[in-house]
């Protein structure tokens, strides 16, 4: 295993086009390549002088409508063949709502939102999530894979034979969720996170996802859980995170971010030093396995760092709209 700290300088430095008050806004940053058009329906928004949570909700709704291994009803399912969405959203006040297990409801960062501003709790899971959502007017879907998801499930069914595998994975050092690779070499991921900077200097953020694929019917990972697959401090910067949920969830992955933010560090810096936490934690695994961070600043600065290669993100502002390769720290 290589560290980057030998290649990667300390404290990048990135060159950010601020407005009079120094800050880049409004602006949207989001996970993988699918975060352009995510991006593209946030800044319908953002660009019309709406607000970040609006923003964010749009973009992740977006993605949550189209058929896509990670995000939304067309994603993989768990163990069980039944796809469940994890789902959170965070604004400026830190009022955040989040759905985690939910099944048959085609967005769940809407219903996420309805929590947080309808309710006096902030996360609602499995039974009780849907039942909410159905009582809201959310449309019950019915409960079938999509032909991509059913294809991708036959297909693990039959190699792995179901509970073999745990067993495998076990001696593999792995949790009990689904490889970290699929057997293409395709990475497990593409959970959605995003987060925006509107005009009025205000940042929220939105994670869906329907979670690490092939997983114990049940699993929750980091995803909606707030500190860990988002936070957001408008007196900071907001973080999402994506890959295997269970190590950023050990480490309190976004709010760790932030904190480092709040105590100067740069969006990549901060991201970086998040994911030094679970290398160092257990170097070993960490090479099995990818977990990439996203943060946003105050001042609309950005960054991202991953465990290993091939992370990317959208940034969407007034002067970029661009696809950057995360910077990684193992080789
Ligand atoms: C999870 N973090 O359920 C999510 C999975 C993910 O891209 O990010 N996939 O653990």
């Amino acid at each position: 295993m290589q560290f980057s700290t030998l290649t990667v300088p300390l404290l990048s430095i990135k060159k950010v086009l601020t407005n009079s008050a120094g800050q880049t806004k409004p602006v949207v940053i989001s996970t993988w390549d699918t975060g352009k058009e995510v991006n593209t329906e946030a800044w319908k928004i953002l660009s019309a002088n709406g607000k970040a949570l609006d923003a964010v909700e749009a973009g992740a709704r977006h993605i949550e409508g189209l058929i896509n291994c990670c995000v939304g009803l067309g994603g993989y399912p768990d163990r069980d063949g039944i796809v469940t969405l994890d789902s959170c959203i965070m604004d400026e006040h830190a009022n955040c709502g989040s759905v985690a297990g939910l099944e048959q409801i085609k967005h769940p960062v809407s219903v996420a939102r309805k929590i947080m501003e309808t309710t006096p709790h902030i996360m609602l899971v499995g039974q009780g999530a849907q039942q909410f959502a159905i009582e809201n007017g959310f449309a019950k879907e019915p409960q079938k894979l999509s032909p991509e998801a059913k294809k991708a499930y036959k297909e693990w069914i039959k190699k792995s034979e179901y509970k073999p595998i745990i067993n495998i994975e076990n001696k593999k050092g792995h949790g009990p969720f689904a490889p970290a690779f699929f057997e293409n070499g395709s990475a497990n991921h593409d959970t959605m996170g995003l987060l925006a900077l509107d005009a009025a200097g205000n940042l929220s953020g939105a994670v869906t996802t329907s979670g690490m694929a092939f997983k114990i019917h049940g699993r929750v990972g980091d995803s909606p859980i707030i500190g860990a697959g988002l936070f957001v401090d408008n007196e900071v910067g907001a973080a999402a995170s994506t890959g295997v949920g269970e190590e950023v969830i050990r480490i309190c992955g976004t709010h760790l971010v932030v904190e480092f933010m709040r105590q100067g560090d740069s969006p990549e810096m901060a991201c970086r030093k998040a994911v030094e936490r679970i290398v160092k934690r257990d170097p070993a695994k960490a090479k099995t396995l990818q977990v990439g961070f996203l943060a946003l600043n105050k001042k609309g600065e950005y960054g991202a760092y991953a465990i290993q290669k091939e992370f990317v993100f959208c940034v969407k502002s007034n002067e970029e709209e661009k696809i950057y390769p995360s910077k990684f720290m193992i080789e």
